[in-house]
């Protein structure tokens, strides 16, 4: 008999059939049991009424079960399997459960639950939040091949770190010293050299960052795009609004039932307004008499920021640009109309910084000037630097975090919840 998954029970007719799946509940009365089976598309009531049957059952444990679909209006969804044969192909092992999984909430800390991670995303809604992710990743590889980009996939072990300052893993690398990518932001840019003019990358990228906060990660998903032969930094705005128009378009299709689940409406996204950071400081100054730091906003900043765009705009997202050359990474191209200005870019949404981009600077001579002025030795990025040697159009790109992205999408309050296994400061396990 071909197994039946739960999702396609409700369309059948009562008949004989073969489900596989967990026991995620069991509310036995003595010669007969409700149980619910679970398996990765939903759940479904199960009745036994033989005693043998039902003390054999024990949550969690996996089952094959052959039974006849019968219509019940009392039974969750107005149907249920009337069972004929039960069989544990999964035993259990434990006295207790970690955690009790098939309550209204999980009563354990995100600590424990991330501890049991294989138990914790048995739950239909924790693991809604990686289907959502996953069709995130669908939507942004779905837009940009249509757009002509070519995927990439470049190394993570490297000679030299890209976004400048020590936050860096080191690895030992045969008898040298290399390091985990911070981003592939230098090979992006050579393969916009080397004649794809436009990639992106799906990537993790790791960051030796002291932060043990809600917002960062020390591993994340960094999804990467460049462009070459562009305008300006417009372009690459622009290029992200569109992406984020149609992101949201094709999760409102795709993922209907995760954000039901999850209980999450999506709005349309009519228009990202553009403020540089200079207006964004002073209007935060004027309305909420809130001090910035020297060029840049803070998280507080970007927090009530936020609130001012939703306000004015009706906007849940904002790009804010032209951001100070030393606040940004040495291959950003300055602005040629504003002094001490770049033109580069971040996108914040809900309050969280979720994007940074902006235009490179492409002319070899440049950019081996710049790099002095950073006080980096051009000779250390001498495989980067030679790259510009031969012909390196005008390009940018722009880099989304994927578990911030999914966070603020589904209004999580800690960015661990959108990591299936988190790398933060106090945890590499499991
Ligand atoms: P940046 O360093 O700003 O830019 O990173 C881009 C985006 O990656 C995400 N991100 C993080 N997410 C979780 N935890 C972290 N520790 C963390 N650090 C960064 C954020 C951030 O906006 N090379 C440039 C991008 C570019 O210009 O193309 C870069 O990496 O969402």
């Amino acid at each position: 008999m071909k197994r039946v998954f739960v999702s396609q029970i409700k369309k059948m007719k009562e008949e004989s059939i073969l489900v596989k799946g967990w026991i995620y509940k069991i509310k036995s009365f003595g010669k007969i049991a409700f149980v619910l089976l679970r398996d990765k598309t939903g759940v479904i009531q199960l009745v036994l009424d033989d005693e043998g049957m039902i003390d054999s059952v024990k949550l969690e444990a996996s089952v094959e079960v052959k039974g006849i679909i019968s219509k019940n209006e009392r039974a969750p969804g107005g149907v249920e399997i009337q069972v004929k044969e039960l069989k544990i192909i999964g035993k259990t092992y434990y006295d207790l459960l970690p955690f009790s999984i098939n309550q209204r909430e999980i009563e354990a800390s995100l600590e424990t639950q991330l501890d049991h991670r294989y138990i914790s995303l048995r739950r239909p809604d924790k693991r809604a939040v990686f289907k959502v992710q996953e069709e995130i990743v669908e939507a942004f590889r779905k837009y940009l091949r249509k757009h002509d980009f070519s995927e990439i996939h470049t190394p993570k072990i490297i000679a030299s770190g890209t976004e400048g300052g020590s936050e860096v893993f080191t690895v030992n690398y045969f008898d040298r010293r290399a390091f985990l990518a911070q981003s592939p932001q230098f090979y992006k840019q050579m393969m916009v050299g080397a004649g794809f003019e436009a990639v992106f990358e799906i990537g993790h990228a790791y960051r030796a960052e002291l932060h043990n906060t809600w917002r960062h990660l020390n591993e994340y998903v960094s999804l990467d795009v460049e462009m070459g032969f562009i305008e300006d930094e417009n372009d690459l705005m622009d290029l992200e609004e569109e992406f984020m128009k149609f992101l949201f378009q094709y999760l409102s299709e795709t993922c209907k039932k995760y954000l039901e689940i999850l209980k999450v409406k999506l709005p349309t996204i009519e228009h990202i307004p553009r403020v540089t950071l200079s207006d964004a400081q002073k209007i935060l100054l004027e309305k909420y008499n809130k001090k910035s730091p020297v060029g840049n906003i803070d998280a507080e900043g970007e927090i009530l920021f936020s609130r001012y765009i939703k306000d004015k705009y009706d906007s849940d997202f904002v790009f804010l640009t032209k951001y100070p050359v030393s606040k940004r990474p040495m291959y950003t191209m300055p602005d040629d109309e504003n002094k001490g200005i770049t033109r580069s870019f971040d996108l914040i949404y809900k309050g969280l910084e979720i994007t940074t981009g902006g235009q490179r600077i492409h002319d070899y001579d440049m950019l081996k000037e710049n790099m002095i002025k950073f006080g980096v030795k051009p000779n250390d990025f001498g495989f980067y630097l030679e790259s510009f040697k031969y012909g390196m159009p005008p390009h940018g790109g722009f880099a989304i975090g994927l578990e911030r992205l999914t966070m603020k999408l589904l209004d999580l309050e800690n960015i661990r919840e959108a990591s299936l296994l988190p790398r933060d400061m106090s945890r590499i396990m499991p």
